[in-house]
């Protein structure tokens, strides 16, 4: 499983405000705590459209002068906003993301192919707006798929992310995800699906509870990445208790590891 972690997101009110009074320290010990936690990716969105680029340059400084090692997933609604974060990353990342809407696979797909090692998310979403079944997720992917190859983008830098929907608004939010995951799984051995889990308990009380429940179940169905809180213990243990049951952890060496070095956080 590859885990992007989300919590330097300025959607999130303590971030915003240590963004707002350039707090270093705050974003130093978050990026540190979420490698702990074992994240492969470090998220960074800034939430606020008009300093975007430049908060972003902010962390990304920062984050790698601790760790040089560092990948980020650059998360920002702006195509410009990336290409100058890539140019700063000492790293490949990931591209927090592309989708069918105008100018972004344009701008975005030449950048990762001429740069080694970048990967891409691919939202399955066209300027026709956030789609509802299938069908139109499966539609958009094969738009994805034909970019792709027009710009020479191999699969395996690919990270679909078929989109989530809160099961309180959209009853069948969880099964258009999985059902748009199977196809692609069966179809792209090598391709990756991603999902940013949490908005599937959006407006419901005991959120961890579904989150939980849509690792466990997104996991059985192909999905091998996700953007989640590696601060969150219980989750991490689902993360490595399912790829157990997946076979991906042959006699559960990882499993057995990640407990012995209190990863779950349950030892006395
Ligand atoms: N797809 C892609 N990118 C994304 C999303 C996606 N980026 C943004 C978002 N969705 C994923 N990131 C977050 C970040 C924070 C929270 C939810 C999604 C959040 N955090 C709470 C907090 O930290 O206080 C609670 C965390 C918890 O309890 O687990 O709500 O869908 N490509």
């Amino acid at each position: 499983m590859i885990i992007i972690g989300e919590k330097l997101n300025g959607t999130i009110k303590t971030v915003a405000q240590a963004i707002r009074s350039r707090d270093s320290g705050f974003v130093r010990d978050l990026a540190a705590r979420q490698l702990e936690g074992r994240a492969d990716y470090i998220d960074i969105c800034s939430g606020v459209p008009d300093r975007d680029a430049e908060v972003l340059a902010w962390m990304i400084d920062l984050i790698q002068a601790d760790h040089p090692d560092v990948r980020f997933s650059i998360d920002s609604p702006n195509p410009d906003t990336i290409l100058t974060c890539m140019d700063q990353c000492k790293n490949p990342g990931i591209i927090n993301s592309v989708s069918l809407e105008k100018g972004k696979t344009e701008k975005l797909f030449p950048a990762a192919a001429e740069k080694k090692g970048w990967n891409i998310i691919a939202l399955l979403l066209d300027d026709s707006g956030m789609p509802t079944s299938v069908e139109k997720r499966m539609q958009n992917f094969e738009g994805i798929m034909e970019s792709a190859r027009r710009y020479g983008i191999a699969e395996n830098r690919l990270f679909i992310d078929p989109l989530v929907f809160s099961i309180a608004t959209t009853p069948e939010g969880f099964l258009h995800f999985i059902g748009a995951s199977r196809q692609i799984r069966e179809s792209h051995p090598d391709i990756h699906i991603v999902s940013g889990l949490s908005n599937i308990s959006f407006g419901l009380p005991y959120r961890k509870a579904i989150n939980h429940a849509f690792l466990i179940g997104a996991m059985m169905n192909g999905m091998d990445s996700v953007i989640m809180d590696p601060l969150n213990r219980d989750m991490l243990g689902g993360v490595y208790a399912a790829e157990a049951l997946l076979n991906y952890d042959e006699y559960c060496i990882e499993y057995l590891s990640a407990y012995r070095d209190d990863l779950f956080g349950v030892q006395k």
